[in-house]
Formats: C-alpha cells, structure tokens, sequence
C-alpha cells in the first residue's frame, strides 16, 4: 500500500525566492517518490482544489505573480473566483485530510506573532481541529515561542519533539522550551493511533530539528530577526503578508543562508513524513 503524504504550496508560492522554489518543490516531490510515498502537493488552480498538481502547475504557481495565499478561511473566496491560490498549512491539511492523506510535511508553521499587532494563525485552530500528522522544524524564531506553545496546548494539539525534549524552532535545533520527546517513528505511529481510538480532534504535531550542519545560531539570527522586524515596522506590513515579508528579509540580510536552512529542513521533513507514513502503512496491512 502506498501511502500519500501531503506538501503545501505556500512554501513554494510565498516562501522561497525563484527560480529556486519551484526547484525545491520538485526535488521535495522526488524525494517523497524515492521513499515509497505518493507526494500530493495541495494547491488551488483557477479554483479548482488540487490533491497533488501536475509539474506544470508547479511551475506556474512558483512563477505567477497574482497567487493567493489561503488558509482554510480563503479557500471558498479561492474557488469563487476561481483563483490560484497556495495553502497554507491551514488550507492544505483541512483539504488532505478531506482526502484521506494522513501524513504532512511543512517546514514552519504559523503561530503567534506578538510583534505590535496581535496577529494568531489559523494553522493553530486547524492543528486543533483536524486529525492528522504534521511534521515541521517548528515555529520560527520570529513567532512568540512561548505565547504559540501555550496555545497549542490550550487547543490541545498532542505536540512531539522527534528525538529532542527542548523546543526546535526552525532555523534552530533548539530552545529552551520544554517538549514531550519521541525517539523512532514506532511510537509517533502509536500515539497516533491512540488519538484515533479515542476520537480525539486534532493533530500529532511532529517537530524535527534542522540538521546540525544546517543550523543557525541563536545570537545570529537574534540579530537577523531584529533587522527583520524592524523593516516590517517601517513597511507597515500586515496579516498574511508579514510571513512571506520576514521570509524574504531574512533570506537578504542573511546572504541566503536562512534559504539554504529553509530548504534543507525542508527535505528533512519530508523524509521523516515519509517514514512515518511508511510506519502506518505496515500497521494497517
Ligand atoms: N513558516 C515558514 N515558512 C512558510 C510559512 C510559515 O517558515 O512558508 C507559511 C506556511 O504555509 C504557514 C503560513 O501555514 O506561512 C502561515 O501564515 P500566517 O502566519 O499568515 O498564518
Ligand atoms: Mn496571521
């Protein structure tokens, strides 16, 4: 039985600089394939809700200029007006999850941003809403750390740290926020399970560190974050535009290196997915 594991598109769309994300997407996709997994990239095209999208409408979200960025609010206004929309984590598990795909990969969520405006991503309700497994890096050291794991846990999203018991968070392996710790794909396929027999709501969110060599320092990108915040004061960017606003900043300021951290977290993710996947595929055959 070959499993799906599903991808966001706003990544692609809104998240990495061209022509490099379409790159990365397909590589993203491949690398699902060579373990086994069927990739299912989510996205919206011309208003029409996609469960995996064909390369040539990988390449054109990657490339259009007018691509919504939806969560699950947006996704009929998508569709209304039929739309190229990218998901988010939001939108892409609400609609995989529609489909049966019980396995996703992201490299960040969203979270809490308590920077001047109280701005709380709708990927935290969804976490808390729709039963699947997510695996990121963690939320970006640009969110409130602690203000989004006290509301994951208020929303009660059953929160892992793969082989870690301190907080990944992105382009870090870790701070110092405490996680409940997993070591092997076994036991996030048994807490899985255990959700499920007791018909609980929400996800099994998977947080796996960026590998090392990849990383960041925390004083760097201390410093970094400051100069991106700073910028997005002074742009008065908000709501959905100051992720891929930071994203693009810091991916400057850093003389792309928080890219090549992105994208390498990135496959990380997916190949951890993909095993997971593969884990749940051999308990239900
Ligand atoms: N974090 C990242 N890169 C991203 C995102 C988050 O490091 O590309 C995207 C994801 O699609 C996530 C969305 O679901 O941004 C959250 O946006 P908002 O904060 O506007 O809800
Ligand atoms: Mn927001």
């Amino acid at each position: 039985m070959i499993k799906a594991v599903a991808l966001e598109s706003t990544v692609i769309a809104h998240g990495l600089p061209r022509p490099l994300n379409v790159q990365v997407a397909q590589q993203l996709e491949n690398l699902a394939r060579q373990k086994g997994c069927e990739p299912k990239t989510i996205a919206i095209i011309e208003g029409q809700v996609k469960v995996g999208i064909t390369l040539e409408e990988l390449v054109q979200l990657g490339m259009k200029n007018d691509v919504m960025k939806v969560g699950v609010a947006e996704i009929p206004v998508a569709m209304a007006k039929k739309a190229w929309a990218a998901t988010t984590v939001s939108a892409t598990m609400r609609i995989a999850s529609k489909h049966g795909v019980e396995v996703f990969a992201t490299g960040g969520i969203g979270g809490v941003h308590a920077i001047e405006e109280w701005d709380v991503s709708q990927d935290l309700v969804e976490l808390s809403r729709t039963r699947m497994i997510v695996v990121c890096a963690g939320p970006k050291s640009l969110l409130d750390l602690r203000a989004t794991m006290e509301m994951l846990e208020t929303l009660q999203v059953t929160v892992l740290g793969y082989m870690t018991d301190r907080l990944p968070a992105f382009y870090v392996r870790e701070v110092d926020i405490p996680v409940l710790r997993v070591d092997d794909v076994s036991e996030i396929a048994a807490i899985y399970f255990a959700k499920c027999k007791l018909d609980l709501p929400g996800s099994v969110l998977v947080l796996n560190p960026v590998p090392a060599e990849y990383e960041i320092s925390a004083e760097q990108l201390l410093e970094w974050d400051r100069v991106a915040k700073e910028e997005l004061r002074r742009a008065k960017i908000e709501g959905k535009a100051v992720t891929p606003f930071l994203l693009a900043k810091l991916a400057e300021i850093s003389n792309g290196k928080t890219v090549r951290s992105n994208i390498e977290l990135l496959k990380n993710n997916v190949s951890l997915a993909c095993d997971i996947a593969n884990e749940l595929a051999r308990y239900k055959t």
